[in-house]
């Protein structure tokens, strides 16, 4: 019976939230700041993907990390730890970052760091399969993650994150099959 105006408060939820997402994105490219939007189940590998490219790429390449957890600084502080500026957003019971929240993450960053220094920002989202992949936040591409042990169902259940992606990566192949 709510159904037309549930429809209705979802695509004006959505609505602003593109506006705020086209805003984000007009000061990455006025910053020459490339953003990727990592998103995948919880515990598919995202910290560990950055931790890596932290270890391999920087400082040859600037790269600066906002980091999304419902309630935690965890994945954050193991990012500190390769010197490079991590902002943390708590989203509360909120199962995804929206581009009002990036948006503080960046006026912290520009505040902290020249942002016309930083190359590459990588948005580490709140770990979930369905409302990362509705809410942009600005980024120029969306990269999802997807381990060999959530199961190869995941796709077509969870089917608008992995249309939405412009890139899938494919983690933990070294564990065996059971
Ligand atoms: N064997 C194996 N373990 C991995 C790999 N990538 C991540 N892990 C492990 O999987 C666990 C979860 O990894 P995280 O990087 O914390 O996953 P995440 O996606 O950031 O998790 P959330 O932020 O909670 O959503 C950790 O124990 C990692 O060490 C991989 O390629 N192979
Ligand atoms: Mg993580």
């Amino acid at each position: 019976m709510h159904q037309p105006l549930d429809d209705a408060l979802g695509i004006n939820l959505l609505h602003a939230n593109q506006a705020g997402a086209d805003h984000n994105r007009a000061h990455l490219d006025q910053w020459g700041m490339t953003c990727l939007n990592l998103m995948s189940g919880p515990g598919a590998g995202k910290t560990a993907l950055l931790e890596q490219t932290l270890a391999q790429l920087s400082p040859e390449l600037s790269i600066a990390v906002v980091e999304g957890d419902m309630t935690t600084e965890l994945d954050a502080d193991r990012l500190r730890q390769y010197g490079v500026p991590v902002i943390a957003i708590n989203t509360g019971r909120a199962c995804h970052l929206d581009a009002r929240m990036v948006a503080g993450g960046l006026h912290q960053l520009a505040e902290l760091h020249s942002p016309n220094d930083i190359d590459l920002l990588v948005v580490e989202n709140v770990g979930n399969l369905v409302c990362p992949a509705e809410f942009e936040v600005g980024e120029h591409a969306k990269v999802a993650l997807l381990s060999v042990t959530e199961g190869a169902d995941k796709p077509l259940k969870y089917p608008v994150m992995f249309r939405e992606a412009d890139v899938l990566l494919i983690t933990k192949i070294d564990l065996p099959p059971i």
